[in-house]
C-alpha cells in the first residue's frame, strides 16, 4: 500500500476528491440538466481550484483537453474505467485509458471502480490487478477503488456488511484508498473504516441533499475515522458550489460540524 499521509490525494491524509465522470455514467440530461454551465469541464476545472479540493477525478477525453491549462493548480485522479447506463447487463465497468497513458498527461493517481457480486466480478478483478501492479511498480503512484458491491444477487448495496466487505475487499485486492456509498450511520462507517485496517476510506456523495443533509453524512464519516469525501453532484449541482465546499474545508480538515460549518 503506498502511504497517502501527504500526497497530491491528500492534504494531512485527508481527502476532498471532486468527481465528474458523470456524463458518460449518467448521461448529460440525468445530472447537468439542471445545471447546463456545468456541461463544460471547464467549468468543473475552474471549481476544483478550491484549496479544499485535494484532486479531481475525470475520464480520459475530459484529462486530455482540458488537464493541461491546469496542471498547475489541480491534482488529476485519472478515472481509468467507466461505464455508460446504456449497458442493462450485469454490471462491468471496462477500462478505457492505460495507467502509462494517464501518468504521460501527468496524472497524480488513478481511479477504478470495482463492482465485487457482479457476474463480471472476476473480470474485473483481473483487470484491476494489472492496473494495480503498473501503478505501483512503475509510477508510485496511488490507486483509488470505486469499490461499489452490486449486480443481480445483491438486495441491499448500502447495508453495513456490504460496505464493509467493500472496504475490506479494496484492502486485500491492493487498492490504496476506497470510496464506498454512505452506509447511513456513523456505526456503520466505523465498522467499514475498522476493516479496511490502516487503508483510508472515503465516502462517496450520492445524489444532491440538503446542505445540512449532506455536511451531516460527512461529519459522521469523518467522526468515524473516515478520511473525507468523493463527490460530485452534491458540490457542482449547488447554485454556489464554493459555497459548500468551504463548509467541506472546515468539517473535513478542521474538525467542524455541520452545524459550525454552516
Ligand atoms: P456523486 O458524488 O455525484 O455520487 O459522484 C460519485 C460517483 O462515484 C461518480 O464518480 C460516478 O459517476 C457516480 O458516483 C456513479 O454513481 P452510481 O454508479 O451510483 O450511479
Amino acid at each position: 500500500m503506498i502511504p497517502l499521509t501527504d500526497s497530491q490525494v491528500t492534504r494531512d491524509g485527508k481527502a476532498l476528491i471532486l468527481a465528474m465522470d458523470h456524463g458518460l455514467e449518467h448521461g448529460p440530461s440525468a445530472d447537468f440538466g439542471s445545471v447546463p454551465d456545468t456541461l463544460n469541464p471547464e467549468k468543473i476545472f475552474e471549481t476544483a481550484t478550491h484549496d479544499a479540493v485535494t484532486c479531481l477525478a475525470v475520464q480520459k477525453g475530459i484529462a486530455e483537453t482540458y488537464y493541461p491549462s491546469y496542471d498547475d493548480d489541480v491534482n488529476l485522479l485519472a478515472k481509468l474505467n467507466g461505464t455508460s447506463n446504456l449497458w442493462t447487463g450485469e454490471p462491468y465497468s471496462p477500462q478505457n485509458w492505460t495507467v502509462d497513458y494517464a501518468a504521460e498527461l501527468g496524472a497524480d493517481a488513478v481511479g477504478y471502480t470495482v463492482y465485487s457480486g457482479s457476474n463480471h466480478e472476476c473480470d474485473m478483478y483481473e483487470d484491476f490487478r494489472d492496473i494495480q501492479e503498473r501503478a505501483h511498480r512503475e509510477y508510485d503512484m496511488p490507486v483509488v477503488m470505486w469499490s461499489y458491491p452490486r449486480g443481480q444477487g445483491l438486495k441491499n448495496d448500502t447495508k453495513e456488511s456490504v460496505i464493509a466487505y467493500a472496504t475490506r475487499i479494496a484492502l486485500e485486492i491492493g487498492a490504496d484508498m476506497a470510496k464506498v456509498k454512505y452506509p447511513g450511520t456513523r456505526e456503520s462507517m466505523e465498522w467499514a473504516v475498522k476493516s479496511a485496517a490502516d487503508m483510508p476510506v472515503v465516502m462517496s456523495g450520492g445524489s444532491k441533499t440538503s446542505d445540512y443533509e449532506f455536511l451531516s453524512s460527512v461529519e459522521a464519516v469523518m467522526d468515524a475515522g473516515g478520511s473525507g469525501l468523493a463527490v460530485g453532484r452534491n458540490v457542482w449541482q449547488r447554485d454556489d458550489p464554493e459555497r459548500i465546499l468551504d463548509a467541506l474545508e472546515k468539517v473535513i480538515f478542521e474538525g467542524a460540524t455541520a452545524d459550525e460549518a454552516l
